[in-house]
């Protein structure tokens, strides 16, 4: 069949909106109807050209909903007319990881998923007789895609397709970083570095673990007035110190905070977010993803003396068991995602999208088909 979609043909160049054509869900695929997509930081990264996984050209997108339109043979857990979230990080419920009970990190489809394919090595989708590589798993820039039958999350048919297509990636991750990989405690003093998405969705688990005080950290200062009313205390811009800002925050803390969560993908900002937890106990989680060839460095000492450095991808969360539960929590009032939609776009209108994240004007843009 026929879809829209928006192609990265190459790296650093705009994506271009052009018909491509998507073949039908081999077994245990699932074709599905994106009705919503918005545009995650991750996105701009593999475009940029940065992300070593990176492979071109690709159908990017991995924040979306949509309905199941057509399942391949030996699909039994989703059928057509289902909602869905297409889920970048699979749960197949049988592999190695999915059965330690340790992590969310399936490895059921994960190596062919990096390298832009389908579990059986090949594309569903091509233009002019072109293969074109999928990204993710997910592929939500085109309006039609085909994935993994474990990629996908059903959830209550009620739940606003576009509100709740945040739950692909950004707001999951924030949240789920905070109760998931740092288990944060009732009156813990933290710190969130970088206020986008990510950063602010970490806020709203901080405010949900009572966290007593929530130190938001960013260069752009507009970013503060959203922070403070999803529930951050303090408020700091690294531009206005002459000194690290780890010393900075360790000073406001009588000796560091208890937790800290990096939402940038600096390794020189990951360097401070560790450095300014407390001696003996001060927990670290990395969220931001950092570029081909990048590295993060500490003194030993630091990690000897008690601090510890996590990292977080999709909040730790399963996303087949666990995400339609979060669906049900917004649908309920206990997660709010309004907030993070300051901007509405049409689909074709994508690289503008891309462009108010760029400038630091919008937290999530959503796009309609
Ligand atoms: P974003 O661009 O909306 O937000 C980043 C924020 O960081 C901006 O507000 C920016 O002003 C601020 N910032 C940039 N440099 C800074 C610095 N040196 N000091 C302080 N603040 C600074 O991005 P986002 O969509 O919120 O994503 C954030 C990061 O999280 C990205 O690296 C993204 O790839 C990553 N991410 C990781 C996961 C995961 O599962 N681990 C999931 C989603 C996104
Ligand atoms: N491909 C990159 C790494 C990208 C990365 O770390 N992705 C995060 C999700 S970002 C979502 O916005 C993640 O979940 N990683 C775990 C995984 O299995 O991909 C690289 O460096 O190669
Ligand atoms: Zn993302």
């Amino acid at each position: 069949m026929k879809s829209k979609a928006a192609v990265a043909f190459k790296p650093g160049e705009p994506l271009q909106i052009v018909e491509i054509d998507v073949a039908e869900p081999k077994a245990k695929e699932v074709l599905v109807k994106i009705l919503y997509t918005s545009v995650c930081h991750t996105d701009a990264f593999t475009l940029s050209g940065d992300d070593p996984e990176g492979v071109f050209p690709a159908v990017l997108g991995h924040e979306g909903a949509g309905v199941v339109v057509a399942v391949g043979e030996g699909v039994t857990t989703v059928q057509p007319g289902d909602h869905v979230i297409p889920l970048y990080t699979a749960e197949c419920g049988e592999c190695k990881f999915c059965r330690s009970g340790k992590t969310n990190l399936c490895s059921a489809v994960r190596e062919t998923q990096g390298k832009g394919l389908m579990p059986d090595g090949t594309t569903r989708f091509s233009y002019n007789g072109e293969p074109i590589y999928h990204y993710m798993g997910t592929s939500t820039f085109s309006e039609y895609t085909v994935v993994p039958e474990i990629s996908l999350a059903k959830i209550d048919p009620e739940a606003p397709l576009d509100k709740v297509c945040l739950f692909g990636c950004g707001v999951t991750t924030g949240i789920g970083a905070v109760h998931n990989t740092a288990k944060v405690e009732e009156g813990s003093v933290t710190a969130v570095f970088g206020l986008g998405a990510i950063g602010l969705a970490v806020i709203q688990g901080l405010v949900q673990a009572k966290a007593g005080r929530i130190i938001a950290i960013d260069l752009n200062e507009d970013k503060f007035e959203l922070a403070k009313k999803m529930g951050a205390t303090d408020f700091v811009n690294p531009a206005k110190f002459d000194k690290p800002i780890q010393e900075v925050i360790v000073e406001m803390t009588d000796g560091g905070v208890d937790y800290s969560f990096e939402c940038i993908g600096n390794v020189e900002v990951m360097r401070a977010a560790l450095e300014c937890c407390h001696k003996g106990w001060g927990e670290s989680t990395i969220i931001g993803v950092a570029g081909a060839g990048k590295e993060i460095h500490t003194r030993p000492f630091q990690l000897v003396t008690g601090r510890v450095w996590r990292g977080s991808a999709f909040g730790g969360v399963k996303g087949r068991t666990e995400l339609p539960g979060m669906v049900n929590d917004y649908m309920n009032g206990e997660i709010d995602l309004d907030s993070f939609i300051t901007h509405h776009l049409d689909f074709k209108e994508i690289n503008e999208a891309f462009e108010l994240l760029h400038k630091g004007e919008s937290i999530r843009t959503i796009l309609t088909y």
